[in-house]
């Protein structure tokens, strides 16, 4: 490779790995990002070896984390108006431009989505209500604070919150701080607890990472137990996610890949080392199967979990076409 990969490619690269940036909706906006950054800092003039380094750059990023879709999709959309703009030029300025004015477009239509699923979903909760949520997804959230702040508004009572504290990595206490700020009332609970309270909760709320064609949620691992608890419990699971979070793959039979994290996430090193017949397994996601799921909430309408695939097919228009390339 010609071109140095510039370093705030590599830091992205890196605090995605390294979960410093994580959910599947920001890891989505930071890829996006180092496309355009590939643009702003290439220094080559030949619009073919911008390509190769466009495409180097993509594939980079796209093997940081394997399970949220909303990774690839986000690279699926920009590079298809940028391979399309090089079969119609090869002025080199304006396919850089392309490159921006797509990641510009996709980074505000992701923000814009979870607006749109805030207020659509704030439809379905009642004054009073508590909610229980796993993990830390920033569409669950806006869902619930957008409800919280607007029953405030109107003078009716406000929600309360329990958030499970999501072993290994704790993020439910960045899902329990946040709300906290927004000053909502949090119960927070170690993950195993989720039986002893599901009774007290009036809905479950939950992001994705991916949506199956057939309407499985992949999210956050303890995810399925939580919506198993709230089956058996009869209290609603409602799961908050943009439509860049279905996987198109799913639709040719493809299955989510589930990452595997390292096992000093869950133990230190010390203690693998004085138990060597211990083997530590960390998957970081688990699949929920649709008939656990009462409600999907996208920026384009709620959804059961049973028309996936239709969403899939006729609203988005997906499809896993390559595209032409021209170089
Ligand atoms: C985060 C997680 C979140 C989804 C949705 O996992 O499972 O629920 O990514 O988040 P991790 P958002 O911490 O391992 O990235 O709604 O913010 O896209």
């Amino acid at each position: 490779m010609a071109q140095e990969v510039d370093k705030r490619i590599l830091d992205i690269a890196e605090s995605i790995k390294e979960m410093k940036i994580r959910g599947a909706g920001t890891i989505a906006r930071a890829a996006a990002e180092a496309l355009k950054i590939a643009a702003e800092t290439f220094k080559g003039k030949d619009y073919r070896e911008f390509m190769n380094y466009f495409d180097y750059v993509a594939d980079l990023i796209l093997k940081t984390r394997p399970t949220a879709v909303s990774l690839p999709n986000a690279i699926r959309m920009i590079k298809r108006p940028v391979y399309k703009k090089v079969c119609e030029t090869t002025d080199l300025e304006e396919i850089k431009g392309t490159v921006a004015s797509a990641v510009n477009k996709f980074i505000e239509e992701s923000k814009k989505a979870i607006n749109t699923i805030a207020e659509i979903g704030s439809r379905r909760i009642k004054p009073g209500n508590i909610i229980l949520t796993h993990c830390h997804s920033r569409t669950a959230l806006s869902v619930i604070t957008t409800a919280h702040k607007k029953f405030i508004k109107e003078n009716k009572e406000g929600l309360r919150v329990i958030a499970t504290e999501t072993r290994p990595r704790f993020q439910g206490l960045i899902t329990a701080k946040s709300l906290a700020d927004e000053g909502i009332p949090v119960t927070l609970i170690v993950d195993s607890a989720v039986r002893s309270f599901i009774e007290e909760a009036d809905l479950v709320i939950v992001g994705a990472d991916a949506i199956a064609a057939n309407g499985a949620i992949v999210n956050k691992i303890g995810t399925s137990l939580v919506a198993l608890a709230a089956n058996e419990a009869r209290v609603r699971v409602y799961v908050a996610a943009e439509t860049i979070k279905f996987s198109p793959e799913t639709l040719v039979g493809a299955l989510v890949e589930i990452e595997e994290r390292p096992a000093t996430e869950v133990v230190d090193e010390k203690f693998l080392k004085k138990n060597p017949l211990i083997k530590v397994r960390n998957p970081a996601f688990d699949v929920t199967p649709p008939e656990y799921i009462d409600l999907i909430i996208t920026e384009k309408g709620v959804f059961s979990p049973q028309v996936a695939a239709i969403i899939l097919k006729d609203e988005l228009g997906w499809s896993l076409q390559e595209y032409t390339k021209c170089y």
